[in-house]
């Protein structure tokens, strides 16, 4: 899979992918990650990317030519299964849809700025309009590092323990059990002896129950009514 990322910020988009699983990924070859500097893309002298907008008001707006100028050119090397536009007024992400985008093959993401992006884009070029929940941060950057990194670490391979994204949290709607690693008695705070039962049934039931319980009491909005009950 490749995600290419358009971005005013740059510097904020390399950190995130240069550690750990999201490196492993990208070095098995797995996933290509490419930042798009926005303001390649501009024909002004002083290479601005937005303007004042129309009908007054505070805050500036991301123009339509470097972007469209941007777009049009990624577009002319690969075929875009979604073009997706990172904004507070998106459909919050959940992961389903992040399940649903690790199918694809070829991704971009745009990152929004200022006051937003003039319209016209979105209505001409955006296909998916993803927000990261109910907060405003300065910028769509760390909003496509959060949406970046769900995906890619679904993508097969990814994960040395193929089965560990499969019981993620979210995927079945249910919070993640309690882990515990050794030792089993820590200053007297003990492993429940079932985990050192060695009767997977028992362990495998006693997993569930805990995620059941944890997601009642933290997230009840997950289940659904036959669950929650
Ligand atoms: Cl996608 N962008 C910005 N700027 N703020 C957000 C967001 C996105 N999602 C939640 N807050």
């Amino acid at each position: 899979m490749r995600i290419d990322i358009i971005t005013i910020l740059p510097k904020l988009l390399e950190g995130p992918f240069s550690d750990s699983i999201m490196k492993r990924a990208q070095e098995k070859g797995l996933a290509e990650i490419h930042i798009q500097n926005l303001r390649d893309y501009s024909t002004s002298k002083h290479k601005n990317v937005d303007d004042y907008q129309y009908g007054g008001g505070a805050g500036m707006v991301m123009s339509c030519e470097p972007i469209a100028n941007c777009i049009d050119d990624l577009k002319q090397q690969r075929k875009y299964d979604e073009i997706i536009f990172m904004t507070p007024d998106g459909e919050v992400l959940e992961q389903s849809i992040s399940n649903e985008f690790s199918l694809k093959e070829n991704l971009l993401i745009l990152c929004g700025h200022y006051k937003g992006i003039d319209e016209r884009i979105r209505e001409h070029y955006i296909t998916r309009e993803i927000s990261i929940g109910s907060y405003v941060l300065s910028g769509g950057e760390l909003a496509a590092a959060v949406l970046t990194d769900s995906i890619v670490r679904l993508l097969p391979g990814v994960l040395n323990d193929e089965t560990s994204a499969l019981s993620d949290s979210f995927q079945d709607n249910l919070l993640s059990p309690p882990v515990y690693t050794r030792p089993a008695d820590f200053r007297g705070w003990k492993v429940p002896d079932v985990l050192l039962s060695g009767d997977f049934n028992k362990i495998d039931t006693w997993r569930h129950e805990q995620a059941l319980k944890r997601t009642k009491e933290r997230r009840p909005d997950l289940l659904s009514d036959t669950e929650g009950e």
